[in-house]
Formats: structure tokens, C-alpha cells, sequence
């Protein structure tokens, strides 16, 4: 299994009983019914099975043609790919979506009422399946680099919620992916050892580069009802370069760092690093690449390009995280030189990756975007304009609450200016006051740490706001504290959500 990219089945698939069990992805599809639950592996991009679910989507539209009914439920670890949700959703397969998506026609479906979604901390999702929260699991579809001689499967770049869709559903289709690396064999760590309450154990992980588990997906081969080979790449997009705004960002936070190690809250190697997704995320990652920090580690969910390019260049010793998401340019370089990351990077199930008690003992730094901020600290990372879903809270509250920081970032402005990230109510709260410790635009950076409400807004305002509506923001307060019926955290009630009524009526929160 160690020699790259192997071509043929009887390299990938060595065990008989699963090689006999191949067929095509229409055939492995055509098993899918409707209404069924269904599982698939995928997470920001990566690991996702890359033809069951085109040929599904196919199958649903014949039978849609029909005038049958075919609509599934569709759970993943995280956001997937064109190929999976978007073809999906463009033939009107899914009924309802769970945890995490960024695909534009789910999102318009979602938007629409057409589509249920059901937008879960990402630390949850596989404990709720255990626990029977979330209904039964008909099938899993999931992508894996390779088959063993006894079963045991060596997983592709995300784990995700692989291991539980395996354990939980019914049935399991496997999509042997030839263009994932057979030398990520190794690189993954399957932790086993979490039970039901009140039966639970410590975990015992101290370190981001630790493994406590196995390398290998465990799977019943009499649970799997057809094994697909596919050869197509994971489909992440460019990054952007990090623009004008970005760079201001980073260079706020690398400031921060540099502060409180100064100050002696955090060494000089500084606590382990979670990044979230998107452009700013790389950017700062790119500023740490360049900054004065040596021998970093991370403690992640997603590891983008930022991160791998700090491993390459020495600045982060090891990452954990539990999908590789990667531009192809970076995933190109990583699989022609995974041996320069292998030892160095850990990929585990999401509920390892996000858990609370190791999030809360190794002490994070949790850095991740958001859509607006209140005056007083309270983060929405999910919902444009109060109603409508963006992506999903994804990872983000599993860090939030339970990192050593906990930091917010955002452009003080969008859509040109018109609309301020910093209004004086979020218009949906995913982070509450009480888990947010940091709020950083270009314009600068607010930590909020010890300081009550009151004085929580004057920071806000004067350091993060863009001054075309510092004045508005600061006349909010004056206003809500002249008449509010308390003093702790004053609004003006039918005026709070005020700016966001006024763009939706004008398009521009300004007056
Ligand atoms: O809209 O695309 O129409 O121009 O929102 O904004 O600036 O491109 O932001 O791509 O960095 O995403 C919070 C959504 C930020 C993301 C969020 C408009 C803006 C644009 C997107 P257009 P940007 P990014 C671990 C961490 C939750 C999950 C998470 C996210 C669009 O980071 O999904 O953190 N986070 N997980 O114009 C109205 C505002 C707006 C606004 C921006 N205040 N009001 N529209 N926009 N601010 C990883 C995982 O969990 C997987």
C-alpha cells in the first residue's frame, strides 16, 4: 500500500470478498431508495465520494421524469463539492441537509423553504447518531484511499464522520479513489474509544500531534452492499490573495500575539492554532508564516493552503485536523511530497478534531470569520440579513466556547460599503457575548476580555468599526442609555435591528 497511486483494483482492493463486490457507480446508486438516510463522506472540499452521487443524482431525475417521488436526506461531515450537493440539489434530491454546506443551489433551496436543514455544531453530529437524535441511517457512501486484506480501510483526505456513518448505517457503498495518495496510509488516527454516558472515559490526548486510535476505518465487509473505483481529484478552489483588508487583519492579530506573550498569557511558541475557512483565515496564516513566531502547532478542523505552506516552511511543527482542503495547486504539491508531511500531520474524526474537552485542555487559539458583530460581542457567523443562511456554524462554536481565545474577524464593511459588520444587534447570534473574546476588522482589533457591556460597545465601536458609521453606533448607545429600562447592556428595542430593516427596504444600512 506504500507505493504511490496504484493502478489497479487488486493493489487498492486486497481484500476478495470486497473486489467482488465492484461494480459501476449507476449500479452502486441504483441501491439507494427513496426517503432513505443517506451518509456520504466529505468535508470542505475533500474526501468526498466523486460518482455515486452523480449517478444518484441522475437516478432521482429518471425517476422524477416518471412522476416518482425521490427525495433523500443527506448527511455529511461537512461541506462537499459541486459534484455531490450541487448535483444533488439541481435535480431536487435532497429533502434535508445536515451539518454544514457552502453550495450556492443548496443554499437558494434552504433559502426558499424547499429544503430542510438542520445546522449542527460539528462536534455533534456523530453523538447525536449515537444517541438516536438525528433518525436512522440507511446507507453510508464513502470515498477511501484503499482496502485491506482483512477489510479495514485506509481513509482519503477527510475523516470527517466516517467512521460513524460506517458503524450506524445500514449499508455502506465504498468509492476506492485511485487519485487519492496510497501513502496517506499512516496518516490517519480512528479513536474507538468513545462510549454512550454515563459510560465515557477520558481522552487521552495532551498534544496536537498525538494518536491515540488506528489508522484504519473499521467496516463489516457484510454490510457492504457495492464497491465503486473512481480516479478524480478533490475539488477545492483557488485562494484568493490575501487583499488590503486581510493583510490589516493579520497584521492586528500577529500584534495581539506578540502583546500577550510580552505579557506572559501565552508562550512564546505560542498555544495551539485553529483556523477557519475562507480568504481571511489563509491570510493570517500567511502572516504567521512570515512572523515572528517559530515551532507552532495546530489543533484544527480544516488544514488549508496557509497551513501547509507553515509546515513547509518549518513555522508549524505539527497539525491536526480532519480534512485536508486544499487548493489544487497546494494538493498537487502535497501529494508529491507527502512524505514531508508524514508525522507531522493527523487527520481524525470530527469529533476528535472539534472535541470540547481536548479544545478546552491543550487551550486554543481559535481564529475564525464571521458575518457581523454587535456593540456588545455577540457573533453572528451564519445568517445574512437575520433570515438567510450563509454556510452553517460549522466548527466554529465548538471552538469558540471552549478555546484559550477566542477571536472574531471580518472586513468592517460589506457589499461596498453599504452594510457595517458592526451593527448595534446581530441580526442572529451563533456566538454569544459570553464566548467571544476578540473582535478584529482592518480597522483594528478589540479585546474584549474583562470588560462589562458598556464598555465592551465603546471598544467595538472605536476600534473595529468603519468610521462611516462609528458616529451612528456611538449615538445608538447614547440614545438606548438614555431610555433603556437597565443599564447593563442598553437597547433601543424597536430600533436594534433597525440598520439591517433599512438595507433590506434601501440597500445601504446608512441613514
Ligand atoms: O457575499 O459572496 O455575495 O459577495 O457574505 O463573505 O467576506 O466572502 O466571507 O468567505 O470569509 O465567509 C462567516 C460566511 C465568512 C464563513 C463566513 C457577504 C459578503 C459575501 C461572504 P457575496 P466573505 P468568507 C471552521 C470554522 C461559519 C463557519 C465557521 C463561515 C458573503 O467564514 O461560513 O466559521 N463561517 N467554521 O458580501 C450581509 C454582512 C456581511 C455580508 C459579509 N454583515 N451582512 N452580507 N457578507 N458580511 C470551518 C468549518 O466549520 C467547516
Amino acid at each position: 500500500m506504500n507505493a504511490p497511486h496504484p493502478a489497479t483494483a487488486a493493489d487498492r482492493i486486497q481484500h476478495d470478498g470486497l473486489r467482488a463486490k465492484l461494480m459501476s457507480a449507476e449500479q452502486a446508486a441504483a441501491l439507494i431508495q427513496p426517503g432513505w438516510n443517506v451518509g456520504m463522506s466529505g468535508f470542505t472540499g475533500a474526501g468526498y465520494p466523486k460518482a455515486v452521487p452523480l449517478a444518484l443524482a441522475q437516478h432521482i431525475e429518471a425517476a422524477h421524469a416518471r412522476g416518482e417521488q425521490f427525495r433523500i436526506g443527506l448527511w455529511t461531515g461537512a461541506s462537499t463539492a459541486p459534484q455531490l450537493d450541487g448535483a444533488l440539489a439541481k435535480v431536487d434530491g435532497i429533502d434535508m441537509r445536515l451539518p454544514y454546506q457552502s453550495d450556492p443551489t443548496v443554499r437558494a433551496q434552504i433559502n426558499s423553504g424547499h429544503m430542510q436543514y438542520v445546522d449542527i455544531h460539528l462536534s455533534h453530529v456523530a453523538q447525536f447518531v449515537w444517541f438516536g437524535f438525528l433518525g436512522h441511517l440507511n446507507v453510508a457512501v464513502i470515498e477511501v484511499a484503499g482496502i485491506l486484506p482483512d477489510g479495514r480501510l485506509v481513509p482519503s483526505t477527510s475523516v470527517g464522520n466516517n467512521k460513524t456513518w460506517i458503524d450506524q448505517a445500514d449499508h455502506v457503498i465504498l468509492e476506492v479513489n485511485h487519485w487519492q495518495n496510497a501513502a496517506l496510509e499512516g496518516m490517519h488516527d480512528i479513536y474507538y474509544g468513545t462510549a454512550l454516558p454515563p459510560h465515557r472515559q477520558p481522552i487521552m490526548m495532551t498534544e496536537p500531534g498525538q494518536h491515540i486510535g488506528e489508522p484504519y476505518l473499521r467496516c463489516d465487509p457484510a454490510k457492504v452492499i457495492a464497491v465503486v473505483e473512481t480516479n478524480a481529484p478533490d475539488r477545492n478552489s483557488k485562494f484568493a490573495q490575501p487583499d488590503a483588508n486581510s493583510q490589516a487583519i493579520a497584521t492586528h492579530i500577529i500584534d495581539f500575539l506578540q502583546h500577550e506573550v510580552k505579557k506572559g498569557r501565552l508562550p512564546k511558541e505560542l498555544l495551539p492554532l485553529q483556523s477557519g475557512v475562507g480568504n481571511i483565515a489563509n491570510a493570517v496564516l500567511a502572516g504567521l508564516n512570515t512572523g515572528p513566531f517559530d515551532h507552532l502547532t495546530a489543533y484544527t478542523e480544516v488544514l488549508q493552503d496557509g497551513m501547509l505552506d507553515m509546515l513547509k516552511s518549518g513555522k508549524l511543527a505539527t497539525a491536526s485536523c480532519t480534512a485536508l482542503s486544499l487548493s489544487p495547486d497546494a494538493a498537487a504539491y502535497f501529494n508529491e511530497h507527502i512524505d514531508e508531511f508524514k508525522g507531522r500531520i493527523v487527520i481524525r474524526p470530527q469529533e476528535i478534531s472539534n472535541h470540547p474537552e481536548l479544545i478546552r485542555r491543550m487551550g486554543l487559539i481559535a481564529m475564525n470569520a464571521m458575518i457581523e458583530a454587535d456593540i456588545y460581542g455577540n457573533v453572528n457567523s451564519t445568517h445574512l440579513m437575520g433570515s438567510a443562511i450563509m454556510n452553517g456554524i460549522g466548527g466554529s462554536g465548538d471552538f469558540a466556547r471552549n478555546a484559550y481565545l477566542s477571536i472574531f474577524m471580518s472586513p468592517s464593511t460589506a457589499k461596498d460599503g453599504k452594510i457595517s459588520c458592526i451593527v448595534p444587534m446581530a441580526s442572529h447570534t451563533d456566538h454569544t457575548e459570553h464566548d467571544v473574546q476578540v473582535i478584529v476588522t482592518e480597522q483594528g482589533l478589540a479585546d474584549l476580555r474583562g470588560l462589562a457591556p458598556q464598555q465592551r460597545a465603546r471598544k467595538v465601536i472605536d476600534t473595529c468599526a468603519h468610521p462611516d458609521f462609528r458616529e451612528a453606533l456611538h449615538d445608538y448607545v447614547e440614545r438606548a442609555r438614555a431610555t433603556a429600562n437597565g443599564q447593563h447592556t442598553p437597547h433601543l428595542l424597536t430600533e436594534a435591528l433597525g440598520w439591517h430593516e433599512r438595507y433590506l427596504r434601501t440597500g445601504s444600512m446608512k441613514g
